[in-house]
């Protein structure tokens, strides 16, 4: 693509849906929400359906909000990205200046990838992990005694920990030889304690994940965790694995039965279908099904570039989190999954978006002129009904709210109680709070008056699978990186991290009695814990 990067009020379209957004479509008037919106307002894609007739929108909205992503050149960027060009960078200052190439982890089921090198090393690391698993299972790898490995503990943190265990939290019932993984990532020396009480160290593996191989947190409890391993009188280079940037502090393959590698062209908030996801999943639910949730995230990818915004469901998805956000003003983002297997995915998902597009410096070094990444969190529901959807309904501020649900259960352990099964209930109360969002209610007490014409969207498929699983991080992945192409910020560094972690260094130095040059340090310490 020629030229410099557009972010989306430099584009006509801007102007035109500023205007539309004067008069948004109304979910609470008579006729609003009707069976002829919720049969029209559906993109079905892989796995994954996503309906929008909860969204303000119409298709003069639809039309202008695809006439922005195309003026934008969201796909062109999208494809420049996936083949391998420098998206990681600011001009004029220096930056980070990389490539941005997570997409080519699972490039790897197409005769011709985007970024043929990048895939290339993604099937070798594969290949390479294929043979370690094996190893495993054939008994070629074991403990001290001859026993196998049934618990491996991720230490790591970021994104080197939300995103791996919120899909392991997901595949839990897809566990094979009764594995079972533990992950550990605050510095909280409470954290690795709990997980230490718990596991059989003798029987356990432990994978220190860490793309720098410089983290404060994962390297202070890499070391707890190998002074447990020597306390229990085991050899931690035979239970070590690690993930690493290659020549980081941690590619000492000495001391590590096996490492792993990830390259500076994959973030780490991206980086769930790298190694940094692969080896723990792959020891927990074996490769085959690890090569189906790479299919899954593949498919979405391919499904990405489609240029037609009503059936592309990222781009969609990102395109209502738009106009959502910058031209309907609403700040925040809640997304509630109807699964339980998904409740850490909105604590990833925090930090994918919110790293990402938490930004307000575009890729050009001037200022956003406009509202870029919204606040993200969420809960499962139906526990989140119990407790925060009382501001969803009554509260003063409006919050776009991305339901996610499955039409089966993932364990089909259910039975029906009062003529419906606990699935059926989960899924009529998804759609009853979509429904109530969206219409309201009229009441002669206001106490009991809901207004509606509160946005959401909903994507459901048939059951969460390693397949599914994939599907999903890649659809949230592919609109996070649409929504920064849109805003035009760079969605691929992290600055706003680094002046806590300074600061955490100089109380530390205060802390052993070195003279702090910052007196605020000090003078904080001393108020807070003498
Ligand atoms: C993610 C960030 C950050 C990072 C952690 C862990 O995009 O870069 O969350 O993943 O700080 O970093 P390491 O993997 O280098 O330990």
């Amino acid at each position: 693509m020629e030229g410099k990067w557009k972010s989306i009020d430099e584009c006509d379209a801007f102007v035109a849906l500023e205007e539309l957004a004067k008069n948004p479509f109304d979910l609470s008037a008579e006729n609003g929400l009707t069976p002829e919106r919720m049969k029209k307002y559906i993109c079905k894609g892989t796995e994954f359906d996503l309906l929008y007739c909860c969204q303000r929108v119409t298709e003069q909205v639809i039309d202008t909000l695809q006439l922005l992503a195309d003026q934008c050149k969201v796909l062109e960027q999208f494809e420049e990205m996936r083949s391998g060009r420098v998206m990681n960078r600011i001009e004029n200052f220096p930056s980070e200046e990389r490539q941005v190439l997570h997409t080519s982890c699972r490039d790897i089921f197409s005769d011709t990838p985007a970024c043929e090198t990048a895939s290339l090393q993604s099937k070798n690391d594969l290949a390479q992990l294929k043979k370690f698993l094996n190893e495993l299972d054939e008994g070629d790898i074991c403990n001290e005694f001859g026993q196998a490995f049934t618990t491996l503990i991720h230490v790591g943190i970021g994104g080197s920990d939300l995103g791996p265990r919120s899909v392991y939290e997901a595949l839990r019932p897809y566990s094979q030889n009764n594995r079972e993984v533990f992950f550990i990532s605050n510095v909280d020396p409470d954290d690795s304690a709990a997980i230490l009480e718990r596991v059989d160290l003798s029987k356990t593996l432990v994978l220190v994940v860490s793309k720098s191989g410089t983290t404060l947190e994962t390297l202070s409890n890499e070391t707890l965790v190998r002074t447990a391993l020597k306390d229990a009188g085991l050899d931690p280079a035979l239970h070590c694995l690690a993930v690493t940037g290659k020549t980081s502090p941690m590619d000492n393959p000495k001391r590590y039965l096996r490492t792993f590698y990830m390259y500076d062209y994959i973030g780490g908030r991206f980086s769930s279908t790298s190694m940094v996801g692969a080896v723990m999943l792959g020891f927990a639910i074996g490769y085959e099904q690890l090569v189906e949730f790479l299919q899954g995230a593949a498919e979405i990818d391919e499904v990405a570039i489609k240029k037609d915004l009503r059936a592309n469901p990222a781009l969609l998805l990102a395109m209502l989190g738009v106009w959502n956000r910058t031209f309907l003003g609403m700040n925040n983002v809640a997304v509630l999954p109807y699964s339980q297997g998904l409740h850490r995915f909105p604590a990833h998902l925090q930090q994918c978006d919110m790293e990402s597009n938490g930004k307000s410096i575009k890729r050009d070094s001037e200022a956003v002129a406009v509202k870029s990444g919204p606040i993200v969190w969420g809960e499962p529901g139906t526990n989140g009904q119990h407790a925060f959807y009382q501001l969803l309904h009554q509260g003063t501020e409006d919050v776009a709210v991305e339901f996610i649900g499955f039409r089966e259960s993932q364990r089909k352990k259910d039975i029906k109680i009062k003529g419906s099964s606990s699935q059926q209930k989960l899924l009529a109360n998804l759609l009853a709070q979509s429904m109530a969002l969206a219409v309201g209610k009229n009441d002669v007490n206001p106490n009991k008056r809901f207004p509606g014409n509160k946005v959401n969207s909903i994507l459901i498929a048939d059951k969460l699978t390693p397949k599914s699983m994939g599907a999903l991080l890649a659809l949230y992945e592919a609109k996070i990186v649409f929504q920064g192409f849109c805003w035009n910020v760079n969605s691929f560094d992290q600055e706003g991290v680094q002046l806590g972690k300074i600061l955490a260094g100089e109380i530390l130095l205060a802390m052993k009695g070195k003279k702090s040059d910052r007196s605020l340090a000090q003078a904080f310490l001393d108020v807070a814990c003498v």
